[in-house]
């Protein structure tokens, strides 16, 4: 079965919005196979988006997902890691639509509210900065 990775961002906590946007993925159907509250720390959000190193919002980035307690999941599902974006929606807020949930709790790029792998080798690699666990079970 196919999994992804999902991050509930420090304002997605703070906000009190775990909850919520939990049950939303839950009721989609994905199941649940790691879960956990962390403060990431300047490395693993630096490994987290490394593609984005040296870019204009970078330091912003850090910043942002460093700033408090994140929650931390691997969900599972068919055609999880686009199951998922789909949930998600749009980089943007502005651009995401309703419906979404960058569509429906917020405005700002930065603070975004959550992250989701975007293909089956984001899940290999991000999932792996934080648990052991494969791409797949039988
Ligand atoms: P996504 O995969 O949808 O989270 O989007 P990206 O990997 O392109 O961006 C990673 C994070 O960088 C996003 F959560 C928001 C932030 N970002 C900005 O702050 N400004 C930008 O112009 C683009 C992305």
């Amino acid at each position: 079965m196919d999994r992804t990775f999902v991050i509930l961002k420090p304002n997605a906590v703070k906000r009190g919005l775990v909850g919520e946007l939990l049950s939303r993925f839950e009721r989609k159907g994905l199941k649940l196979v790691e879960l956990c509250l962390k403060q990431l720390t300047r490395d693993e959000a630096a490994r987290l988006y490394e593609v984005h190193r040296g870019k204009a919002f970078y330091d912003d980035l850090l910043n942002a997902i460093t700033a408090g307690p994140v929650v931390l999941m691997v969900l599972e599902g068919r055609q999880a890691v686009d199951v998922v974006r789909k949930l998600i929606g749009a980089t943007d807020p502005t651009k995401a639509e309703p419906g979404t949930i960058r569509g429906d709790y917020g405005l700002d790029i930065t603070d975004n509210l959550v992250h989701a792998s975007d293909s089956p080798e984001s899940f290999q690699k991000e999932s792996a900065i934080f648990f052991s666990v494969s791409g797949k079970t039988h």
